[in-house]
């Protein structure tokens, strides 16, 4: 058996050893079994299973590159980021994160509880499948790790040490790339546009200089506001769901930036789902969408209100014109961040299987159109989304936009 006192990267066999030398209850399991269940495009996933007691874990190791490409040489550290994220985000939003039984950095790996009892978020979504508490839980944990990890509540010596913890370089360059240059600059051509659709993505989105120009502010505001601890990467392929429990796991991109990033992600991925339901004519699955869309801001700024009337510590901040000042802002920069989700998805190296997966060509064709639009529409004119109504009034403008050309 390795000793694991210096790092490589595991197969099963190893991952079965390394459970038994590190965790009691699988310390004299004989009959255990190890599956690589990973499908995200950065790192290594293996469920392991004492058949014996029932008892599992899930392992998550780093690679010295990202599983998506070879191109992306990371350092292993990314994998102590994400478990002090997860750490920290389990203490604010109990029991919509998975809890850390151990963090492994020689091995850059760690062991957490096993929640594949529960569904990929945006898998079921693929199938149509709805879930009535997703907008509840998923402003739970915005609203409790966002405001909670800002200046607002934090003491501001200790909130500038969480930020030194979770400088995390790497990881911001790959989303300063894929989600605010390549989908309009394609400047290391690695974008991928659908054939059929060249035209409309070089009008809409590589000769839009009025686009770009909004694109600069996002991209820069993005590497300069600390605000708040972020997941980084909350699309729901980062969201273990089934109709009573929500967990979001994956904040490998975790840093101090704005809460807009996160909150627009959701954002956008709803769209996603709807754009592929409104592709297959599913009419019960866009209401549910639509209805989402409209309750996630709207629970995010009742909550996110309640939250600093109770948390607020900063003496400036209890001014409830700042408070709202504050909100309006975060919505702004929610609506610019989700367009810019929306359009790395359908341009970029990394795609969505909501869209990806929609036939015949000419539908997915018109998918992708749609999504353009609507990210242009909230790129340009975030000001005008600060409830979710507004996201779904941009999707029946651009459907007829669609409609119309
Ligand atoms: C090289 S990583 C590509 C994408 O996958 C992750 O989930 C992030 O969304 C990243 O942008
Ligand atoms: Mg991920």
């Amino acid at each position: 058996m390795p000793s694991f006192e210096q790092y490589f990267l595991m197969n099963t066999d190893h991952v079965k050893d390394y459970v038994k030398a590190n965790i009691h209850t699988f310390k004299n399991a004989q009959n255990i079994t190890c599956l690589e269940i990973g499908d995200g495009n950065l790192n290594y996933v293996y469920r392991v299973l004492n058949n014996d007691t029932n008892d599992s874990v899930i392992v998550k190791q780093a690679g010295t590159t990202a599983r998506i490409s070879d191109e992306f040489i990371l350092s292993t550290t990314r994998n102590k980021i994400e478990t002090e994220a997860l750490k920290l985000q389990h203490t604010l939003a109990p029991g919509l994160v998975p809890e850390i039984y151990l963090l492994d950095e020689t091995m850059s790996c760690c062991v957490m509880e096993d929640l594949s009892h529960l569904t990929i978020m945006r898998t079921a979504l693929t199938n149509f499948e709805t879930f009535p508490k997703f907008a509840e839980h998923i402003t739970d944990f915005m609203v409790n790790t966002l405001l909670r990890t800002s200046d607002v509540v934090l003491n501001h010596k200790d909130k500038k040490e969480l930020v030194r913890t979770f400088i995390n370089p790497e990881l911001c360059e790959i989303s300063e790339d894929l989600v605010f240059t390549e989908p309009f600059h394609n400047q290391f051509n690695r974008n991928e546009v659908t054939p059929g659709n060249e035209h409309f993505v070089q009008t809409h989105l590589y000769s839009n200089k009025e686009l770009h120009l909004e694109v600069a502010k996002l991209k820069f505001h993005f590497m300069n506001n600390s605000q708040s601890l972020l997941h980084g990467d909350l699309h729901t392929g980062s969201i273990f769901i089934d109709q009573n429990d929500t967990e979001m796991i994956d904040p490998e991109f975790a840093f101090f930036g704005p809460m807009g990033y996160d909150i627009g992600n959701i954002m956008a991925n709803l769209i996603f789902a709807w754009a592929r339901g409104d592709a297959y004519q599913q009419k019960e699955f866009t209401e549910w969408v639509e209805n989402t869309l409209f309750d996630v801001l709207d629970l995010f700024d009742t909550k996110f209100n309640k939250a600093w009337d109770e948390h607020a510590t900063e003496v400036v901040a209890k001014n409830s014109d700042f408070k709202q000042h504050y909100l309006q802002n975060i919505l702004k920069d929610t609506a610019g961040m989700a367009g810019l989700e929306l359009a790395r998805r359908i341009v970029g190296l990394a795609k969505v299987k909501d869209i990806t997966t929609i036939e015949p060509i000419e539908n997915r064709l018109k998918a992708e159109r749609l999504c353009l639009r609507v990210a242009q529409t909230l790129i340009l004119n975030p000001h005008d989304f600060s409830h979710g109504g507004d996201y779904v009034t941009a999707l029946q403008n651009a459907l007829q936009e669609e409609k119309n050309d």
